[in-house]
């Protein structure tokens, strides 16, 4: 727990979220400026600056993390037609909450990511 850290905020039910899925690792809520009809972040609890950081130091809570986003996946029904599953990492990839998070997009076509 970082007390200044946004996402560890809402680990601790200090800051509220709509939260889909809970485990004891893992927390995922839905995105307060959602890109797609499903937009879902899926952090550790634990304080994780990125997914590098995270992955090299606890692989396994990593994988829990993955776990996390394809059940949220399932639940919101997104397996069929697909979806997108993202790490922003670090100031060049776009990230803007320095706590580990994946994004859970779907519901729509999403195109290439990179056109
Ligand atoms: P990134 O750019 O990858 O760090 O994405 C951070 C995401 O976090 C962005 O899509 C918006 C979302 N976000 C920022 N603040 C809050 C918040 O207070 N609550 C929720 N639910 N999402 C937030």
């Amino acid at each position: 727990m970082k007390t200044d850290c946004l996402f560890c905020r809402i680990v601790t039910g200090e800051i509220p979220a709509t939260v889909v899925r809970e485990t004891d690792t893992t927390l995922a809520f839905r995105d307060i400026n959602p890109k797609a009809p499903v937009h879902v972040l899926v952090i550790p609890k634990e304080h994780y600056v990125d997914v590098a950081t995270l992955a090299q130091a606890d692989p396994k809570l990593a994988g829990e993390v993955l776990e996390t986003a394809a059940n949220v996946a399932e639940h919101e029904g997104l397996l069929v037609d697909g979806f997108r599953l993202m790490f922003n990492t670090g100031e060049y990839g776009g990230q803007e909450v320095p706590h580990a998070h994946a994004h859970v997009l779907g519901g729509a076509p999403l195109g290439p990511m990179l056109a």
